[in-house]
């Protein structure tokens, strides 16, 4: 059978093309870290939100040497912290996230960061990140979440290691 010579330049590039498609995808999985959010961070019945572990004082607690853990209830239209107050962590520790939700589907975006997530009803969201430089960070709900969705954001503010807990608010135990 002959196979005109434009079709056969089709047919290697159409190739070519799924290959690429497939290493972007591997190198996202594999190259950059990008991970998936999964059912790791555990269940909680959404109305008992405020009396589960970690949650009942949401905030910013030292759990190591170098490790800290940030508990947030997202509501409609908050986080909290973030929302009303921002969550403060020192810069080059690791920190763990603990996000859930007590209404409805929100999402938690750290604006420059990979940091993403959806915050889902009875699920808790657990996500460890290091923040390299001090700073201030915002944080968007990126999923709809009502009539005030477009107010819903936070502040994460990332101070240097050697100035943080010399406000005695910072860590609460
Ligand atoms: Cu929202």
């Amino acid at each position: 059978m002959e196979i005109h010579r434009f079709e056969k330049r089709w047919f290697a590039l159409s190739l070519l093309l799924i290959i690429g498609f497939i290493a972007t995808i591997v190198y996202g999985a594999a190259g950059v870290g990008v991970s998936m959010i999964d059912d790791g961070g555990g269940q909680l019945d959404p109305s008992e939100v405020r009396n589960a572990d970690g949650f009942s004082n949401p905030g910013v607690r030292q759990v190591g040497d170098d490790a800290y853990a940030v508990y947030v209830i997202s509501y409609q239209f908050a986080f909290e912290p973030g929302s009303a107050e921002p969550i403060r962590v020192p810069a080059d520790a690791n920190v763990t996230f603990h996000v859930t939700s007590t209404d409805v589907v929100h999402g938690f975006a750290v604006v420059g960061t990979n940091l993403n997530t959806m915050v889902i009803p009875g699920q808790v969201a657990e996500f460890k990140t290091r923040f390299d430089e001090p700073g201030t960070y915002g944080i968007v709900c990126h999923e709809y979440c009502g009539a005030g969705h477009h107010t819903m954001a936070g502040t994460i503010e990332v101070v240097p290691a050697d100035e943080y807990g010399t406000n005695s608010t910072e860590v609460e135990n």
